[in-house]
């Protein structure tokens, strides 16, 4: 059974105004299940044990102070309940919050709370107490939590929105929701929102719980609104719980206004020689839209933007600059006008009008400044035959003073290794020395123009001098060694082609002739810059040793022809087969190299320069000294590439000089052995000849520029009274058996063989000096 008591308790206003409104409900006779709208409390529970068991719907309200004696709300009864029976209460809350007494009646024992626990399930069961014995099956039942209105709304905390500035009356700002704890089922647990300012511009559906705005807005009055939010329950009453929040709404902005110039007229200065790009000044432009909308073109007038440009920055202002070099003397001041202009997405309505400061007037002096000379081109390009020197101008250069003064300019080539000189005030390009295009075809230079004023500026300018070619080179044979003949080669035969090489350019077409007629071999020009060799006859043998040798005419295209007579050795070979070489006549002896022919004839000289030395020796042995005053110094060189030698050669040198060098008494030999001037002819020469070998000999050594180190030098000295006589070995060599060649000893190592032949006893002579 329902208690109806509630009724009579709601003495609290406020807080107990919900209950009041759902009991009033109930007291009208509705079905409080149906009301409630609650699914979990059956109509008729325990259909099966109907006769069994028996109860009413279970409720209790929520939040009620516990009662002395509690407070009953229901009564279980079932029909084998008799004196000796008892009720158990079993499950959530059993005999803690409901108990249960003899006769079946629930009393509540605690405060319940909806919002914690809104159902509670628990079981009876009835027993014999004598006995203990349960006397029907158990069955379960819920007790249903009513709920009063104990909850306020609850906000999310930090609530904001946007919207942007263009949108319609009537956008959506954002929803905001609120939540209550009670039940969402009743009108606890029901909202309703308010707007507690901004109403003139805001407004919010009181159950969609949506703001939107009134009136379109304008960022650039007001960018954020916050305002004040009610959310409160028991929607339609005045009573109920509530709550507040306050909601910032941000404005976003568009591209709604335009961009002006700040001001009506620019001034900038600039030096003449600003490089390119180089950035004149700021054009400042007034735009309230935030900076990524802002978008302003500008304009300049006719031909001036030729000169200038205008870039934004990142602050969206005009950024003037030079798209090509000023000038002061052509123009120093430049004036033009400049509009600014702006795609908007929508238009602001403060922002429009004919008074608006879209055009503006720039004025550009040009600063004058001390710029380097000009020349008149900045390459210059000349040429000039090779070989020349007396023509005396190439070509000339010319630069100017751009500036007012006009300074007058120097030329000059700061690189002392160009071989060209320039005039310093005409600017002529002249030969210092002869070109050679073989060597160098092209030289490239600086020439500098300076005014001629101290600390004048300088400019530069690059020359070209291109060397024309003149016929000066022969031309050469290549590739000749290629050719020979076989054995077997028939008349006719083709032996070998020979080509022609010039260090001149373009020298025409090489023509080929043979110098000297051969009897074996005919030379073909091909017109094509070879030549064919070809066999006159055949019978060629490897066994006799010949190598054919042929000399060939090349005459170049060019003027003048130049020609020129080359060897061309032709071997004769054994082949195979299509001119395979098998095996080819070698010519040792012919082939000799010079080098080798070169060391053969040095071995001869130093033999002689011995056999000399030892005649001298004898020669001085032989005759009675001679004191002799000094005379004149002689020098000669033996040169190795000289052929033969003996006496017989006198270009090489003067025998008769030797002959007389140390008749002189006064000689005095040098310290050691050294070649010839160490000739040590005991007493022999005094003084200043001795001081004239020693000279000589520290000229030799230190002479690095010279003559190699290894040649031989000879030094005669020659007396006034002059005995000089024949030095010929065929001369002296009958009386030399009784000589004393000891003195070789003394002459250390290298002599030797030398006194080990002549001398009497090599070692006796060791201790010696
Ligand atoms: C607020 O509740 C409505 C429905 O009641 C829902 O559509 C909306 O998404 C909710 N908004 C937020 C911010 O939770
Ligand atoms: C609304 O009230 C809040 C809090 O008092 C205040 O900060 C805000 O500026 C008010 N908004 C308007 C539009 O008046
Ligand atoms: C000079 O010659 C070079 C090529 O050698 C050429 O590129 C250049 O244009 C020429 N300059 C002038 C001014 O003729
Ligand atoms: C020799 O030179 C000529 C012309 O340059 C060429 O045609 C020929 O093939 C050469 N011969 C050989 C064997 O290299
Ligand atoms: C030159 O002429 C000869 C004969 O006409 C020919 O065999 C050869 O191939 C030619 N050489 C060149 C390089 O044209
Ligand atoms: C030509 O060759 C023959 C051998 O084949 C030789 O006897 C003769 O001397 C050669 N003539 C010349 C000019 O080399
Ligand atoms: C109603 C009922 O069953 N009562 C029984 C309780 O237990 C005692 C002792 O077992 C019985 O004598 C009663 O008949």
């Amino acid at each position: 059974m329902m208690k109806r008591s509630a009724c009579r308790q709601m003495t609290e206003p406020g807080f107990w105004a919900g209950v009041l409104v759902v009991l009033c409900t109930l007291s009208m006779g509705a079905d409080v299940h149906q009301a409630l709208k609650t699914p979990s409390v059956p109509s008729r529970v325990l259909q099966r044990h109907k006769r069994d068991w028996k109860w009413d719907k279970l409720y209790a309200y929520e939040e009620m102070p516990p009662k002395n004696p509690p407070e009953k709300i229901g009564k279980l009864e079932n029909t084998f309940f008799t004196t000796i029976s008892r009720y158990i209460l079993s499950g959530e809350g059993a005999n803690v919050i409901f108990t249960v007494n003899d006769y079946g009646d629930i009393t509540v024992n605690a405060k319940l709370d909806r919002e914690k626990k809104s159902v509670y399930k628990l079981s009876a069961s009835l027993i014999n107490i004598t006995s203990g014995k349960q006397l029907d099956n158990d069955d379960t039942f819920v007790i249903v939590v009513l709920d009063i209105n104990d909850n306020s709304p609850v906000f999310p905390p930090d609530l904001s929105g946007s919207i942007s500035e263009s949108s319609k009356a009537g956008s959506i700002v954002m929803t905001v929701n609120a939540t209550d704890a009670d039940d969402g089922n009743t009108q606890n647990g029901r909202i309703e929102y308010k707007l507690l300012n901004g109403t003139d511009l805001f407004n919010i559906n009181n159950k969609g719980n949506i703001i939107t705005i009134k009136s379109s807005l304008d960022r650039e009055k007001q960018s954020q609104y916050i305002i004040t939010i009610q959310a409160k329950d028991m929607p339609g009453i005045k009573s109920g719980n509530s709550a507040t929040t306050i909601v910032t709404i941000n404005i976003n902005d568009e591209n709604d206004n335009i961009a002006t110039f700040k001001k009506e007229k620019y001034h900038f200065n600039v030096k003449e020689d600003s490089k390119l790009g180089y950035e004149i000044g700021v054009l400042g432009v007034e735009d309230k839209d935030e900076i990524q909308n802002k978008d302003p073109t500008f304009t300049m007038q006719h031909e001036f933007d030729e000169v200038f440009d205008i870039k934004l920055n990142n602050e969206k202002d005009g950024i003037l600059s030079l798209k090509v070099p000023l000038d002061y003397e052509t123009k120093n001041m430049h004036i033009f006008n400049v509009n600014v202009d702006e795609h908007t997405v929508s238009k602001s309505p403060d922002n429009q009008g004919p008074n608006l400061q879209k055009r503006a007037q720039v004025f550009i002096s040009v600063i004058d400044v001390d710029e380097p000379p000009v020349f008149s081109q900045t390459e210059f390009n000349f040429s000039i035959y090779e070989g020349q020197f007396k023509s005396p101008i190439i070509g000339a250069v010319s630069a100017k003073d751009p500036d007012k003064t006009g300074y007058k300019i120097r030329y000059s080539i700061e690189d002392a290794n160009c071989p060209v000189a320039v005039d310093p005030v005409q600017g002529h390009l002249s030969l210092k020395r002869q070109l050679d295009r073989e060597q160098e075809s092209l030289h490239t230079f600086q020439v500098t123009a300076h005014e001629d004023v101290p600390n004048g500026l300088k400019s530069y300018a690059m020359v070209n001098l291109k060397v024309l070619d003149i016929n000066d080179n022969a031309p050469e044979l290549t590739n000749g060694s290629y050719v020979y003949v076989c054995e077997r080669d028939e008349p006719e035969t083709i032996i070998g082609t020979v080509g022609a090489y010039d260090k001149d350019e373009n020298p025409g077409r090489f023509r080929f002739t043979l110098a000297k007629k051969s009897s074996n071999f005919s030379l073909h020009d091909n017109q094509n810059n070879t030549a064919n060799i070809k066999l006159k006859q055949g019978g060629f043998s490897t066994e006799r040793s010949m190598e054919y040798v042929l000399e060939i005419e090349i005459t170049d295209g060019g003027t003048p022809e130049q020609k020129s007579i080359n060897l061309l050795q032709i071997k004769v070979c054994t082949c195979q087969t299509g001119r395979r070489i098998e095996y080819c006549m070698a010519y040792a002896q012919t082939g000799m190299s010079v080098s080798a022919l070169l060391a053969i004839l040095l071995c001869i000289v130093t033999i002689l320069v011995i056999v000399i030395l030892i005649v001298l020796r004898r020669r001085f042995q032989k005759e009675v000294l001679v004191t002799k005053s000094s005379g004149e110094i002689h020098e000669q060189l033996v040169r190795y590439d000289e052929e033969g030698g003996g006496e017989m050669d006198t270009n090489g040198y003067d025998v008769s000089i030797l002959s007389s060098a140390c008749h002189d008494s006064g000689f005095r030999p040098g310290p050691g052995p050294s070649l010839y001037a160490v000739v040590k002819k005991p007493s022999a020469c005094k003084g200043d000849m001795a001081m004239m070998i020693e000279v000589k000999k520290d000229e030799a050594d230190h002479d690095r520029g010279g003559i190699p180190y290894d040649t031989l030098h000879i030094y005669g000295y020659e007396g006034s009274e002059s005995l000089a006589g024949s030095l010929s070995s065929l001369d002296s060599s009958s009386s030399g058996s009784n000589l004393d060649y000891n003195f070789l000893h003394e002459w250390g190592p290298r002599f030797r063989t030398l006194a080990q032949l002549y001398g009497v006893d090599g070692s006796d002579t060791d201790s010696s000096d």
